[in-house]
């Protein structure tokens, strides 16, 4: 049987152009295979067959327009045709059934008490309290734990009902919520453990004091994995498996200033020697310790940077969610791998910690566990003094949607918890607040007696038979390993959403005077003889006074039981955490003629640099190693740089696939979202695609599978709007590239002063391993992408690239001869006049304002007789990276010939002055500046951007072709190589007003 294949729906476009055919007459092509595809003037889209079968005839050809229902093809033996717009597997839409609980419905609604008032606080009828909370324990004992919510939430919804006024539930009483009776007992030898955590607590801070020794330069923090130590070690003996041949681990983000806590249990397990830790924050000379964790200089052991406050917990939430993404893409086995995120809580200050916590609800990542270290004080003093930042941050979550876990009180303080019959404890516990908290750890039991329980008769009653040491005992809920053992366990098991364990610590935790709950316990790191002594009695360290002077180490001997547990605990867990370390394989990189077509000239067909860009990821689309791992990256805007294409045919990640018909479903390039959709689209929130840009690019040494991440987005909300994480993504040795689009000041026009990047490239050159790169024309680009594949992914080099895309339209030529090394170099000669004579000037251009350079060179060619070298400059910054090495090398080795730098090779044997324009600030040019003899003068747009045409805004920043030629003239006047006259008749030609302020002051 004959079938048509047609045009579907394109959305609103008429008359598109056919820029490839896909397939030729004797093809046997499957349903859902590319026919051709269409190039409008902002996007491209492939056209699927409706169908399987045998091509027989094409009615099209390149450079055809075609619209809504034009024929293409016609196939044979197809199975019965399905319309595009009606190709939709129905099913694709997992529709859920809302389900009605027909209990529920309330059909008496008798609201006799409209909002009525809040119960008064007295209890009028304790009697009748007293017995509907004995019915809800009777439930909770004969029917268990769910029935009881069950009814509870009947109740509620009763009460909802008549009207009551119910109290705020975004909170839970200021005490466990892991109630005694259910928590679950660590299988640990507790004894054991006390002592490995005692050593751990000593040679962490022993090495911070030691360091100190050496030079109070060197800083570093004692009170931070004093106050955490428990939370660590816990985790450490019973729950983080760690990556091997048979599991893919758990990822595990430490607070970066608990990595003293880090060091010190290494080197119990013989990871680390005495030396290493003696060279803490001494990393100059090879073999030193990394201040925190900073994976670029500790690869084997960092795995994620997290010391700047606030990108660890984001990072955490998108490294969850990707993992589930590798899953569900059916990349990963399911293995029930958690990722486990540490932070401070005066870190959840950062817009970045909780910034991201509804979409790990939304989800669901039970992958996920949050561990917030509440030791109620950050760097200056309390973190909320007049509050309870507990209970704010269990508000925040639960209200997000988190499972809330909050760990507050040791197991001291059970039997007072239970004995408290009337409530007047857990209400003393709710309304002290955190500043006083804080005083009462710093200032003993007495004062505890006193100002805690001395409140109310009844409670000073209740600790009446204690000493005033038992009541300094009672203990925080986070130093306590049997309750941090239960909520870890409990969030081990919970499934549907993430958890966070908000555990209650005491900031320098056994640190006595020098520093336990004290305003500057964060920046002790300098412990006198005195102080070192209490801190070794305090947590019984078998040192003696001799060597607790000479601030020995502690580290039992191979065969005590000590070490031989911890051996045993980590051998159960499958071996060290953290350990970085790649197990992954390298992308082939695709053939050339996947990127053949760019090379040629396009004609007097316009595209954009962006438009390029996205149709070599079509491409690569279609290359079945790349394919796969690629991972387009996009917070908002795919169709502003053409890329709603990439909707319908790789599919939109959502973890739960599509429950509804989306409007555009008639569409080609419908939003469809799917399980294992391959574009992650996330939103407005740069730092979330920043974030799962750096989680895709180290998959790796996570998840050791190499991905290709390519984040797309404005160019301007790129480096300034998330330049931190930009950092971060280089300490983690990420692989993969960043697309700056809409790039250059004077190229997105109409946008204005917050949209239009001058300077971006300046941010990326800080970076170390940032390569980047400003190309013109289509083929620069694909030289430049083909060879970033090649380096990272290929040849797995631990870099990434910032290449800026633009949204001019315009033609592209043909790639010049061997201009290949030049342009990943970072210069090539673009095109040379030559024929007029004497004078003769170096042009230097990048991005869309080299085309302005290439015009101006015709203008001062053909009317003033001046010659021009072009130079596309692909990268400044390689450029000028390159000129300080070799500047360098030459200096250390003045006897020697002098090497010359890229630049000075390019240029020696030219003549003329350099005029360098770009669409960026001049100091981007200027890089190159003291690499050549040549006079050198730039060109930039400095100063705010502002709304108005291409023609304007060039004009008004003085880089365009006509600036270009009379500053040029100018500059041949200066260096006395042409007459005055020349630049005054083209100011006045091109009427360029003298008088105008520079535009860096408009
Ligand atoms: C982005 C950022 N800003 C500031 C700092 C400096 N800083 C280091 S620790 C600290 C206080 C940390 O308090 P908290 O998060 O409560 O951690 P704790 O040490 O109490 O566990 C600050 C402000 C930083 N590391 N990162
Ligand atoms: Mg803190």
């Amino acid at each position: 049987m004959s079938q048509n294949i047609s045009v579907p729906d394109i959305g609103d476009f008429d008359s598109v152009e056919i820029i490839e055919v896909l397939v030729k007459v004797g093809d046997q092509i499957n349903k859902g295979d590319p026919i051709v595809t269409l190039e409008s003037d902002k996007s491209s889209v492939e056209v699927p067959s409706t169908v399987s079968g045998k091509i027989t005839e094409l009615n099209i050809k390149i450079g055809d327009k075609v619209s809504k229902g034009s024929l293409l093809a016609k196939l044979e033996n197809s199975l019965p045709v399905v319309e595009v717009s009606k190709k939709i597997d129905k099913n694709d839409f997992t529709r859920e059934e809302e389900k009605i609980d027909s209990k529920n419905i309330n059909t008496k609604k008798k609201v006799t008490k409209i909002f009525s008032q809040l119960s008064s606080e007295n209890d009028i009828d304790p009697g009748e309290t007293s017995e509907w909370i004995d019915s809800l324990n009777a439930v909770i004992e004969t029917d268990g734990p769910s029935r009881a919510s069950y009814i509870l939430n009947r109740v509620v919804s009763e009460a909802y009902n008549a009207g009551l006024v119910l109290p705020d539930t975004r909170t839970t009483p200021y005490i466990n919520t892991i109630p005694t009776e259910l928590e679950v007992k660590s299988p640990g030898n507790q004894n054991i453990e006390k002592k490995i955590r005692a050593y751990i607590r000593w040679n962490a801070a022993a090495m911070v004091v030691r360091a100190n020794k050496i030079s109070g330069e060197l800083g570093g923090h004692i009170g931070t994995f004093a106050s955490a130590a428990t939370l660590y070690d816990v985790g450490m003996n019973h729950f983080w498996r760690a990556k091997n041949k048979k599991f893919g681990g758990d990822l595990i983000y430490f607070q970066g200033h608990s990595a003293p806590g880090m060091y010190a249990r290494a080197f119990l397990e013989g990871r680390l020697s005495e030396k290493q830790l003696n060279r803490f924050r001494q990393e100059v000379d090879s073999g030193g310790l990394s201040s925190y964790p900073h994976p670029w200089l500790m690869p084997k052991f960092w795995q994620f940077p997290t010391v700047s406050m606030g990108l660890g917990p984001i990072m955490g939430i998108y490294q969850a969610r990707f993992l589930k993404y590798l899953i569900n893409r059916g990349l990963l086995k399911d293995e029930g791998r958690k990722i486990w995120v540490f932070l401070g809580d005066g870190e959840t200050d950062e817009p970045e910690s909780l910034g991201a916590i509804s979409l790990a609800a939304r989800e669901k990542l039970d992958n996920l566990i949050f561990v917030i270290n509440c030791n109620l004080q950050r760097l200056d003093g309390p973190v909320r003094g007049n509050g309870k930042i507990i209970q704010e941050l269990e508000g925040s979550f639960r209200g997000a949607g988190w499972n809330v876990l909050k760990v507050i009180w040791g197991s001291y303080w059970d039997p007072l918890l239970k004995a408290d019959k009337t409530g007047l404890l857990m209400k003393r516990m709710n309304e002290v607040v955190d500043g006083e908290y804080q005083a009462m750890k710093a200032k003993g039991g007495a004062y505890v007696r006193e100002k805690f329980f001395g409140k109310y008769p009844e409670l000073k009653k209740l600790v009446s038979s204690m000493t005033d040491n038992d009541i300094w005992k009672l203990n925080r809920g986070g130093h306590d390993p049997h309750k941090v053992y239960a909520a870890y366990h409990a969030a081990m098991q919970h499934r549907g959403s993430p958890t966070v364990v908000i555990a209650k610590t005491v900031k320098g935790y056994g640190m006595g005077k020098s520093g336990e709950s004290m305003n500057t316990t964060h920046q002790q790191k300098k412990l006198d003889e005195k102080d070192l002594l209490y801190y070794r009695d305090r947590f019984n360290v078998p040192l003696t006074d001799e060597q607790v002077k000479n601030i020995e180490y502690y580290k039992p001997a191979k065969d005590s039981e000590e070490i031989k547990y911890l051996e045993e605990r980590r051998k159960q867990l499958g071996g060290f955490i953290p350990e970085r370390s790649s197990r992954a394989t390298s992308i082939k990189a695709p053939p050339k003629d996947i990127f053949e077509s760019f090379m040629k000239s396009t004609g007097d067909k316009e595209m954009s640099t962006t438009m390029a860009l996205v149709r070599m990821l079509t491409n690569l689309l279609r290359d079945k190693n790349v394919a796969p791992r690629l991972v387009p990256i996009i917070p908002d805007e795919a169709r502003t740089f053409g890329m709603e294409g990439f909707f319908r045919k790789i599919g939109i990640y959502a973890h739960e696939g599509q429950k509804y018909e989306p409007e555009d479903s008639e569409q080609l390039s419908s939003y469809k979202e799917t399980k294992s959709g391959q574009v992650l689209e996330e939103g407005i929130t740069e730092a979330g695609a920043m974030s799962s840009w750096i989680a895709a690019a180290t998959a790796y040494t996570n998840h050791d599978i190499e991905m290709i991440p390519v984040y797309i987005f404005y160019s301007m909300f790129g480096f300034q709007r998330v330049g931190d994480f930009a950092w971060a993504a280089g300490d983690a040795q990420s692989r993969g590239f960043l697309i700056g689009a809409t790039a250059g000041r004077t190229t997105l026009a109409g946008e204005g002063l917050q949209h239009q990047d001058g300077h971006s490239h300046i941010l990326a050159s800080m970076i170390p391993n940032c390569v980047s790169y400003d190309p013109t024309f289509s083929y620069e680009m694909a030289v430049i992408f083909r060879e970033g594949l090649r380096r990272m992914h290929e040849k797995n080099e631990n870099i990434f690239y910032y290449i800026t895309a633009m949204n001019e339209n315009y033609s592209h030529p043909e790639k010049p001869e061997g201009a290949d090394v030049g342009i990943l170099k970072g210069m090539y000669l673009f095109k040379e006049y030559k024929n007029k004579g004497k004078i003769k000037i170096q042009l230097m251009g990048s991005g869309t304002i080299l085309r302005e350079a290439i015009m101006a060179a015709k203008i001062l060619s053909e009317e003033y007789n001046v010659d021009s070298d072009i130079w596309s400059v692909t990268s400044f910054n390689e450029l000028r990276r390159d000129g300080m090495e070799v500047e360098r090398r030459n200096l250390l080795n003045p006897n020697n010939n002098k090497e010359k730098s890229y630049v000075q090779k390019c240029l020696e044997k030219r003549d003329g002055p350099v005029i360098a324009v770009t669409d960026y600030v001049r100091s981007f040019s200027d890089q190159v500046r003291p690499y050549t003899d040549k006079p050198f003068y730039s060109l930039g747009t400095d100063g705010f951007g502002r709304s108005d045409t291409r023609k304007n805004l060039r004009k008004f920043f003085e880089v365009d072709k006509e600036h270009i030629v009379a500053y040029t003239l100018s500059v041949l006047a200066k260096e006395q190589l042409l007459g005055s006259d020349s630049a005054e008749r083209a100011f006045k030609k091109y009427n360029i007003d003298k008088k105008k302020i520079f535009p860096t002051k408009l």
